[in-house]
């Protein structure tokens, strides 16, 4: 068992792509438009509009305002080759691509500077979870963790929970050390490992049974007022709960980008579902099965009253700020129950 671990292991970790020294002195050229610019603060944001230049421009601009070049002695040509190698490790499979990571970036950048939680957690733990946002899906293949099981593929023989998201930390630590790409090459030693610690527990938390798992006790400190965000396991808990705020946020988008988005959410649900069907040989579920397409809208209105509504309705608890993000799942829930026949 010990060997066939070991090369599980070999076969798992190895692989990665760095972006070329060529490609960050090409982007390190740009000029960098403001916030203001891309509408970085805007909960309704939408990338559609955007080239992949643009989102790169965008992340070094969450990364000036939020002064963490300065902050963290970050080399900006450094910064250049990393932001270019996170997303040439992305994939170009339907839903769980660099754009959906870069959403899930600016709705970070938009919730922590609305609402002026970066002083609650501080510039550790705000890089951090910048950092996580956009490496969060790292190398998904557009298939779950049950697939990974079902499948008996390398990933799930290496972590039998949470396989993906320990894949995607694994592939962002990757990145971090590869030669060129070390943003965090200046900080001290005992600020590194706080950054590693919080990065590794924000991905492993955009897993929906560790979001399951942890929403009651954080549902209970919101309820009751009895939140203290100085001390670090409410903190803790307030930090996974906005990476699912944040991966989950094309819910709360106005209706068009909602609708596109669910769309690709749906065929990559159906892509795996044609694996399942044609390589396992098992029938997929509703949501991954094509013949049953006509249930998208009753399955959207579950997904928005079991799992969406709880965790936003809370947040906008903690800040009235966020209270758009509400107002716009409410609205894309009648659209969904509009569509179903039933409102
Ligand atoms: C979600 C949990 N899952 C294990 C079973 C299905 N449910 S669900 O019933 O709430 C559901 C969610 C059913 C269908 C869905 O989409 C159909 C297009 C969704 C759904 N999920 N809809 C969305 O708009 C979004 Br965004 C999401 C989140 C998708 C990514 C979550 C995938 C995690 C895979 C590890
Ligand atoms: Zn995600």
């Amino acid at each position: 068992i010990a060997m066939a671990k070991q090369s599980v292991t070999l076969e798992v970790l190895s692989y990665h792509a760095s972006a070329s020294l060529e490609d960050a002195q090409r982007l390190r050229s740009l000029r960098v438009p403001s916030s203001q610019h891309f509408q970085l603060y805007d909960f309704k944001f939408d990338d559609i509009h955007m080239d992949d230049d643009d989102t790169l421009k965008a992340c070094i601009r969450m990364f000036l305002d939020l002064d963490f070049i300065e902050r963290f002695h970050i080399d900006y040509e450094v910064l250049c080759r990393w932001l270019l190698s996170v997303k040439k490790n992305y994939r170009n499979v339907t839903y769980h691509n660099w754009r959906h990571a870069f959403n899930v970036a600016q709705m970070m950048f938009s919730i922590i500077t609305v609402t002026q939680w970066w002083k609650i957690f501080g510039e550790i733990e705000c890089l951090a979870l910048v950092i996580a946002c956009l490496c969060h899906d790292l190398d998904h293949r557009g298939t779950n963790n049950s697939f990974q099981i079902k499948a008996s593929s390398p990933l799930a023989r290496l972590y039998s929970t949470s396989t993906m998201e320990h894949h995607h930390f694994d592939q962002c630590i990757m990145i971090l050390n590869s030669q060129g790409n070390q943003i965090l090459a200046n900080v001290s030693p005992d600020e590194y490992s706080r950054i590693i610690k919080v990065l590794e527990d924000a991905i492993l938390s955009t897993d929906l049974a560790v979001y399951f798992r942890k929403r009651g006790a954080f549902f209970n400190l919101v309820r009751t007022a009895s939140y203290n965000w100085m001390r670090d396991d409410h903190r803790e808990l307030l930090r996974g709960m906005t990476m699912t705020v944040c991966d989950l946020a094309a819910i709360t988008k106005p209706w068009e980008v909602e609708k596109r988005v669910a769309e690709l959410v749906s065929s990559e649900f159906f892509e795996q579902g044609d694996i399942e069907r044609q390589e396992l040989k098992i029938t997929p579920i509703d949501i991954m099965n094509r013949e049953k397409e006509d249930q998208l809208p009753l399955m959207q209105v579950g997904f928005i009253d079991s799992i969406c509504l709880p965790i936003y309705e809370s947040f906008a608890v903690l800040s009235d700020k966020l209270e758009p993000l509400v107002e716009g799942v409410r609205q894309n829930k009648q659209h969904w129950l509009e569509i179903a026949g039933l409102q």
